[in-house]
């Protein structure tokens, strides 16, 4: 069980995003057949370079590293687990815990096997039980580990399975585009609302899961949920109601009986009569189109909070795509003084780790810089900016 008075000042990761050579995933097929999609390639390497990214982390001064298990790796082929590549992800587990980082695991961060997503994905009939007898695999590994994740942004994921079936649909893959599943804006299409029914199918996977991580180690378990901290313009609460459930409320009132919720945050959104407003480009947007809204932070935890009627949280993802580093800096200051208003107000947040460690392959593109630490991707080279030193300041402080 996690330590309740060690509060978690982390950087989080996940797999596919700077790994590497993810090449038996759903996605590395995708990004071979999608125009207009960057491929991730080596991506950060970190499949090998891992324990120079958490030391990185851990001489900054921070105690806590998220950072996910890839299914496609650890079950290349139905029924078949890879011993090498859980012992791989348990030496991860044991490099942090000798660096003095509590390891909080995610166990499905967007990509699926290759073979799952043919099988019919999130909507086959074996989908429940693949992803168990999988968890189950996966929970052997995970002694002394303190959180885990089921699943990273359901309600994100079933937005990108929304948008594909709509895709299928109009038979046009060749000329759409797709999106980065946090871009939203203006020059590109609207991210559809995802589908409620594959969201109720992604509960009923969580809930499955939950019990096998309850039942096989001593973990807080809990999913992460994407917020787009949503704002009615006059008139539109019910347009607001309306989304909110669609887009979070559905999975955040599934968290209900987890022991702790993930709170994953970076912008926020206006809704008015007809829906939500698209964000204009202005000069202070972030390099997703979102607009520059620090105080999301405090809405989405706020938020969080009601709708899951009070469960511990741990901020499990928050920061800014920025290739001006003061900017990171100042807009983490900011959402971290909004965070803390939440505690003063006797929200039980118990953790905040930071999106993301390393500039890494955002689905699809390699453009939008989130890290706390740059890397260059012909040498691998890691260098980390002052953001870096920064946050592990504010760990040491305990404080913002
Ligand atoms: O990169 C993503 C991550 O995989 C899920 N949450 C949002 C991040 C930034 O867009």
């Amino acid at each position: 069980m996690p330590d309740e008075t060690r509060f978690l000042w982390g950087a989080a990761t996940a797999p596919h995003q700077i790994e590497g050579n993810n090449i038996n995933s759903d996605w590395w097929t995708r990004e071979g057949q999608v125009p207009g999609l960057e491929r991730s390639g080596d991506a950060c390497d970190s499949y090998h370079r891992y324990e120079e990214d958490m030391r990185l982390l851990a001489d900054a001064g921070l105690n806590a590293y998220r950072f996910g298990v890839e299914w496609a790796r650890i079950e290349p082929v139905p029924g078949e687990f890879s011993r090498a590549e859980l012992a791989h992800y348990r030496r991860m587990i044991d490099t942090a815990l000798g660096l003095g980082l509590a390891p909080v695991i995610t166990l499905h961060h967007f990509t699926n096997p290759r073979w799952f997503a043919e099988e019919g994905g999130w909507l086959g009939d074996r989908a429940v039980d693949r992803f168990t007898a999988y968890v189950e695999r996966v929970t052997e590994i995970l002694g002394d580990v303190p959180y885990v994740a089921t699943m990273n942004e359901p309600n994100m994921l079933a937005m990108m399975m929304t948008m594909e079936q709509q895709m299928l649909r109009r038979q046009q893959q060749q000329s759409d585009v797709w999106q980065s599943p946090t871009v939203d804006n203006d020059f590109r299409p609207q991210l559809p609302a995802p589908d409620t029914s594959i969201g109720e199918a992604l509960v009923k996977a969580h809930h499955a899961v939950r019990d096998i991580v309850r039942t096989h180690t001593d973990a807080a378990v809990g999913w992460t949920v994407a917020n787009r901290a949503f704002a009615a313009r006059p008139g539109a609460q019910e347009k607001l109601a309306e989304l909110q459930y669609v887009w979070e409320d559905l999975y955040l009132e599934a968290s209900r009986g987890d022991d702790f919720v993930g709170v994953q945050s970076y912008s926020s959104q206006w809704v008015g009569k007809d829906g939500i407003e698209p964000h204009p480009q202005l000069p202070d947007n972030t390099q997703v189109g979102t607009a520059y809204r620090p105080d999301a932070l405090g809405m989405a935890v706020r938020h969080t909070w009601d709708v899951t009627g009070g469960i511990p949280i741990v901020v499990t993802e928050n920061g800014i795509a920025t290739d001006d580093d003061t900017r990171r800096i100042a807009y983490t200051q900011e959402a971290l003084r909004h965070l803390f208003a939440a505690v003063d107000d006797g929200i039980d947040v118990r953790g905040y780790t930071h999106w993301t460690a390393l500039d890494n392959f955002e689905w699809g593109h390699w453009g939008p810089t989130f890290g706390l630490i740059a890397v260059d991707r012909e040498t691998f080279e890691r260098r980390p900016k002052p953001s870096l030193a920064w946050l592990g300041d504010v760990a040491r402080r305990g404080r913002p």
